[in-house]
């Protein structure tokens, strides 16, 4: 019999993973900071996840960890291939990213992103209690609303869309546009990341069905929807645990020493994503060299780049220009055993990355668009020396918070040259002193701030979702 649960979280993938072990194979929470910001109203809930556990088949049957119970949601392989990496991830995400890649629309990938969202409100439906708390989650899922709404009429249902909504002329290009619009319609609170993002979610209802609106609320059937902007956040204290944690500054030393001890670290950390800004980045620290303004070895890049989505095709191609690049810089700029950008197309453990921004002198954080940007947050955080500075693009979430960073604009090189060049150059006190700001806002703004002010909103009493 299925249990039923006052509290779910509907997402694309479960928060854990499946380890191999000397009993055999088990599953393991995953780091992230949404499993952190939830895990205790979840918990206080005996609150069920939905979402896909990797792999594709059959799922697993619904099982409990750490006190959350996760309902796993099936994929067949042409599933996964046509409403996560087809219509997902090459139609919506560039879409919803400024279109700074071309979109591609297939109508087999519409077909089967409606298959699978129906899929995951009927399992919300299952697993829901009556007048239950639904929040689902981004982009991958923005037809469930509404399509649980139908099933289930009694729940109270939230939104939160972590990736950019584009302004009208964008979003029209979709030939989902409007079936999308009335799913999210199907919330009685839908969420952003920016205010900007809110207003234009308020202007295409009107836009394209016509519905009024004041301030963020549309009407719609009689009902109110409400809509916002609740910057997420991250583990604020766990990061800064981390940072302070004497193995992981030991280890920073040793990640600067094994660099040569250079004058100046400057630092990416990003998935391998067209949206990241990565090349740009890369650009602007050849052409500092060349101009004479940088030297190898006085400042070297580390550039992490993790593994994503490598099967879509853009994301190849992005893989062969950024490591295309990187040969390059390090072929007229680097020496024996002395390279000028050192490249690692990996994934690190949480206390590795930690260690990387204590050693980074200065962190480029450079997206053409992002719904927020986590990893600025994070350099942030792990700085309790107040030591570093951030170079942040204007087009990320974040930069709407961390208004101290060396803010520019990524579609101008020489701004981003200049940004860094500043940021290599700050004296210590000036660059203390806009680390502590944004510590301190980002204190009082972690993830658990953006979660309670979210479920708030929602209407959901502040001791329950504390
Ligand atoms: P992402 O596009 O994935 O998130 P981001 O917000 O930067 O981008 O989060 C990436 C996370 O992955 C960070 O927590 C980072 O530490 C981790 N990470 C990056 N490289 C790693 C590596 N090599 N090894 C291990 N971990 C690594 C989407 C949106 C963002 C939004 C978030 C949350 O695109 O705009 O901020 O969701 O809403």
């Amino acid at each position: 019999m299925t249990v039923r649960s006052s509290f779910v979280v509907v997402a694309n993938r479960l928060p854990v993973d499946q380890v191999n072990t000397p009993e055999g194979k088990q599953w393991r929470r995953s780091p992230g900071g949404l499993v952190t910001a939830l895990h205790p109203v979840l918990a206080e809930h005996q609150g069920t996840w939905v979402g896909w556990a990797g792999g594709v088949g059959a799922a697993p049957e619904p099982f409990e960890l750490e006190g959350i119970r996760l309902h796993p949601v099936p994929l067949s392989s042409e599933e996964l291939e046509r409403y996560y990496e087809g219509q997902s991830n090459a139609t919506i995400w560039p879409l919803y990213h400024d279109a700074v890649e071309t979109p591609a629309f297939k109508r087999r990938w519409r077909e089967a992103y409606r298959v699978v969202n129906a899929r995951f409100a009927e399992a919300a439906a299952e697993v829901a209690a009556e007048g239950a708390t639904v929040w689902v989650q981004d982009y991958q899922l923005q037809l469930v609303p509404a399509m649980l709404r139908e099933l289930r009429p009694d729940l109270r249902i939230g939104f939160f869309l972590h990736i950019p909504f584009p302004p009208i002329e964008l979003f029209m290009q979709m030939p989902l546009r409007a079936e999308i619009l009335r799913g999210l319609l199907g919330a009685d609170l839908v969420g952003f990341q920016q205010r900007l993002a809110a207003q234009n979610f308020v202007r295409l209802a009107r836009h394209l069905l016509g519905l009024r609106y004041e301030g963020q609320t549309i009407e719609v059937d009689g009902r109110r929807v409400k809509s916002g902007a609740f910057p997420i956040s991250i583990d604020v204290a766990e990061m800064e645990r981390m940072a302070n944690d004497p193995m992981v500054q030991a280890r920073a030393k040793q990640i600067r020493a094994e660099l040569g001890d250079p004058k100046t670290v400057i630092l990416g950390v990003d998935r391998l994503d067209y949206t990241k800004g990565i090349e740009l980045r890369l650009k602007a620290f050849r052409e500092l060299l060349a101009d004479g303004k940088l030297t190898v070895p006085d400042a070297v890049m580390v550039q992490v780049a993790t593994p994503s989505r490598e099967r879509v095709e853009h994301y190849q191609a992005l893989r062969v220009k950024v490591e295309r690049e990187v040969g390059r810089i390090n072929g007229e700029f680097g020496r024996v055993g002395v390279p000028a950008v050192h490249y690692l197309h990996q994934s690190y453990s949480r206390s590795e990355l930690a260690a990387l921004y204590c050693a980074a002198d200065v962190m480029m954080v450079t997206p053409l668009r992002d719904g927020m940007n986590l990893v600025a947050k994070e350099y942030v955080a792990a700085r309790a020396d107040h030591g570093g500075a951030l170079v942040l693009s204007e087009f990320a979430g974040a930069a709407t918070e961390l208004r101290q960073a060396f803010l520019c604009n990524p579609h101008d090189p020489d701004g981003v040259k200049d940004a860094l060049l500043r940021a290599v150059h700050v004296d210590e006190g000036e660059a203390r002193r806009r680390m502590r700001i944004m510590q301190r806002h980002l204190r009082t703004h972690d993830v658990g701030h953006w979660a309670r002010s979210f479920l708030n909103e929602l209407g959901v009493p502040e001791t329950e979702a504390a």
